[in-house]
């Protein structure tokens, strides 16, 4: 019924929690983004965007065609439109809900990519871009404790908005920062990553993609890295 095109990565994780606290059966479609795979015609048919992760639902809501979803947060709100679950109806735990879900996806996602890019990533390392990068996800850290401190998960119970934001707190080792200096971060990491549901997500994306971690080849760097208008042209082109 849902087709979900999906790599190893944090945008991809949400998706497979979802799909996975809610039991919903879903197809992987593996697009391995070292390789290139973003740029196949097929994918960028549904995801113009040329990133994972992008959603076929073939039976929407009211029949017709096949819906495609790209964007993971957008991804998100379709799916619990869908099923009436992780999006509060009430306008009040609603509009928390989903302020927290832009808030990852416009904030957390964003500057966490940066700073892994150039604290990791970059051959050459710019200390004017680490230090701007890690500095504003230690701020975003802190945001997130403040308003953990206050309720139990961000729009109060568990979310789309919980899921949006854990797969991006996974890797704090690498964004340099360190739970102990966010306590109620950490609780609230502790409880998510202790769900069933989460846990075999995370052994989902172990079958599909047994090296992750990260980009190690020169040929992936090339593919990943400096992509323009015109670079996106050729690897479409290439790609097929
Ligand atoms: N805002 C997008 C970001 C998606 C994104 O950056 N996906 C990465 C993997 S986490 C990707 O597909 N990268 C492929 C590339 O850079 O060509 C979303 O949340 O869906």
């Amino acid at each position: 019924m849902l087709d979900l095109h999906y790599w190893t990565t944090p945008n991809g994780h949400k998706i497979t929690i979802f799909l996975e606290e809610t039991g919903l059966a879903y197809k992987i479609i593996p697009v391995d983004i070292g390789k290139g795979e973003q740029f196949k015609s097929s994918f960028l048919a549904i995801a113009p965007n040329n990133r994972i992760p992008a959603l076929v639902d073939h039976r929407p809501a009211g029949g017709g065609e096949p819906i495609a979803v790209f964007e993971s947060g957008a991804i998100l709100m379709y799916l619990a439109e869908k099923t009436g679950q992780f999006l509060p109806r009430d306008l009040r735990p609603r509009t928390d809900a989903i302020q927290w879900l832009f808030w990852q996806m416009g904030n957390l996602g964003p500057m966490a990519g940066q700073n892994n890019h150039f604290s990791n990533y970059a051959l050459e390392k710019i200390p004017y871009a680490v230090d701007r990068y890690r500095n504003e996800v230690n701020r975003l850290y802190g945001v997130l404790d403040k308003r953990l401190a206050d309720c139990a998960f961000v729009a109060g119970d568990y979310s789309i908005a919980d899921m949006a934001i854990y797969p991006w707190i996974v890797p704090y080792e690498r964004q340099g920062q360190k739970l102990e200096d966010f306590p109620h971060v950490k609780r609230w990491f502790e409880a998510i990553g202790g769900r069933p549901a989460v846990v075999r997500a995370y052994e989902k994306a172990k079958e599909i993609n047994p090296r992750p971690g990260g980009i190690r080849t020169a040929e992936e760097r090339a593919i990943l890295f400096g992509q323009t208008a015109a670079s996106v042209e050729r690897a479409a082109a290439r790609a097929g």
